[in-house]
């Protein structure tokens, strides 16, 4: 794994690089939160007990307006606050100090970005957050406060509801129909060429538009896989300089830190955290 490090390890020495990350559940699972594909582990393999009519129906919004009580058992299981970062954030996060970070694309809605310290203006949360809640029928917003207090509510059945129409109220996270976050597509028309390496990690590509971006960087970005399988255009469109790394996120940040010098600021971050 050293050696196919090395062309990172270089560009990264050399500094002066703008990096991107594109990343999915898989640099979350070190943290103890499941993804959605891998085999025995994963939510959609464990989702038998909701009855849903297949799996991807928990974040269809047709689905969640019939049955919101799929969506919420997931949600609490997943709600921020009760996870921390893994390694591999923390290495996210050491990019940022050293100015190297210009973008983390994030499919994940763990917020486990910002929990290492990664600022705000940096995150792409392509598929939304828990960070707002609106009402699916009048759009009026709830706060987090009102939206957990609702969760536990025995009389709603723990389903949060509209204190204005008695509508379903659903978290900013994207569901399968609805479409991404405006900044999302601005950042990616304005940026996407501009990135020098592209570091694509724990994500099984398969979510559109998502999965497009590696497929979109300027040919000069040296791209970079992170992940238990080779995925996406990885294995459909390889380019001769593509580094694939198939293993786990965190052994790959804490060895790429080793590789980097980096070792003792990293372990710093990881201390105070
Ligand atoms: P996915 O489709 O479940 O794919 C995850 C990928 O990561 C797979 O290829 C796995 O083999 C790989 N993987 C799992 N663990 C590791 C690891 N430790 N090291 C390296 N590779 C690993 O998930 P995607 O993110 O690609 O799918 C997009 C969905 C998942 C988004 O819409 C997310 O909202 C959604 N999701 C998010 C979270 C979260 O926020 N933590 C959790 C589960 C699902």
């Amino acid at each position: 794994m050293e050696e196919a490090l090395q062309p990172l390890v270089e560009r990264l020495k050399k500094g002066n690089v703008k990096i991107s990350l594109m990343t999915g559940a898989g640099i979350s699972t070190g943290a103890g939160i499941p993804d959605f594909r891998s085999p025995k582990t994963g939510l959609y393999h464990n989702l038998a007990r909701l009855n849903l009519p297949h799996p991807e129906a928990v974040f269809e919004i047709n689905y969640f307006r019939e049955n919101p009580h799929a969506f919420y058992t997931l949600a609490d299981e997943l709600y921020p606050g009760r996870f921390l970062p893994t390694k591999f954030h923390f290495l996210i996060r050491l990019l940022q100090d050293k100015k190297l970070l210009r973008r983390v694309y994030t499919q994940n809605i763990d917020a486990l970005e910002r929990l290492s310290g990664v600022l705000d203006d940096y995150i792409v949360e392509a598929h939304g957050s828990f960070a707002r809640n609106h009402c699916i029928d009048c759009h009026k917003p709830m706060s987090i406060a009102d939206l957990r207090k609702d969760m536990k509510d025995k009389s709603l059945k723990g389903i949060p509801t509209c204190r204005h129409c008695k509508g379903y109220v659903k978290p900013d996270i994207v569901f399968f129909g609805e479409s991404l976050p405006r900044r999302f597509f601005d950042l990616w028309e304005e940026e996407i060429e501009e990135y020098d390496v592209a570091i694509v990690a724990g994500t099984s590509l398969t979510v559109f538009p998502f999965a497009m971006l590696p497929s979109e960087v300027s040919k000069d970005c040296l791209r970079v896989l992170i992940n238990k399988d080779k995925c996406g255009t990885f294995e459909t469109d390889p380019r001769d300089s593509d580094v694939v790394i198939q293993d786990e996120c965190d052994k790959v940040a804490e060895l790429l830190v080793d590789l980097l010098g980096w070792r003792d600021e990293f372990d710093q971050l990881v201390e105070e955290a």
